[in-house]
């Protein structure tokens, strides 16, 4: 079983507000009579006996709600082997970590984004949606970071990635032909900025020079290793274009899914 389950929250976002709009629209999207429930591997996405929509999660203010996400999704890990996070601000993957390494050893992260998200602190919120995967590679949390789609390293970045070990394809180096393998479980966290703005106008932090929409299902599909998991971040309605961006949202989704039902 997999449980999919919205986090509307947008506290931590450093510059828009919005994204907390974005589960909701994803979630339509993915729902939408548009297009066939499949994902490109063959699994039916909208089958109930397999995947459970919940509720989204409705969160106190401040710290409380890091507090909450971590023990909802340890709660749901529980109950169902798999969990995709709709977000919601990146501040979300460290509580989300939390609970996941929780349950799974030797734990591994396919991380897409345009930035690092490594800041040791920014605008002096440790909990910044600039700085969860210092949170997380500060705990142990997990054993190996990659990151693909970066393409804004500053010299504080480049010694926090150096400090972690993190593995970090940047976007000027990126090969479309690239067959990543991993030993043991693989969380993947999507942040839809990683995506050029062509193909996914609405975010917080556009940057220009990233990836297409196939590259990311095309590492997706040709990784190597068991997938348990994952989430969709940074999806910011108020910037969108026609919806452009949550139907990418949504298709990503169907892929992400597929990939972990069938890994
Ligand atoms: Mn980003």
């Amino acid at each position: 079983m997999l449980s999919i389950l919205g986090i509307p929250f947008d506290e931590n976002s450093s510059f828009l507000k919005g994204s907390a709009k974005a589960p909701q629209k994803i979630i339509e999207a993915f729902s939408s009579d548009s297009s066939n429930a499949y994902s490109e591997n063959g699994f039916n996405c909208r089958n109930t006996e397999k995947i459970k929509i919940l509720d989204n999660l409705e969160l106190p203010y401040g710290e409380l709600a890091i507090e909450k996400i971590r023990t909802i999704i340890k709660e749901e890990l529980e109950k169902s082997n798999h969990v995709l996070s709709i977000g919601g601000d990146h501040s979300i993957t460290f509580p989300i970590i939390e609970a996941f390494s929780a349950k799974y050893d030797s734990l591994n992260i396919l991380h897409f984004d345009a930035h690092p998200d490594l800041y040791d602190d920014f605008d002096n919120n440790p909990f910044s949606h600039a700085s969860p995967f210092a949170r997380i590679m500060e705990n142990n949390l997990v054993k190996r970071l990659v990151q693909i789609g970066i393409r804004t390293l500053n010299d504080h970045q480049i010694d926090q990635v150096n400090r972690f070990g993190v593995e970090v394809i940047e976007m000027k180096d990126f090969d479309s032909d690239l067959v990543l393998q991993f030993t043991g479980p693989v969380y993947i966290s999507l942040d839809l900025d990683g995506l050029d703005p062509a193909y996914a106008p609405g975010v917080s932090h556009p940057e220009p020079g990233g990836l297409s929409t196939r590259n990311i299902i095309n590492i997706i599909h040709s990784l190597k290793g068991q997938v348990i998991g994952g989430d969709i971040v940074e999806y910011n309605p108020d910037k969108d274009i026609n919806d452009i961006t949550a139907t990418t949202g949504a298709k990503l989704m169907k892929e992400l899914i597929g990939k972990i039902m069938k890994s």
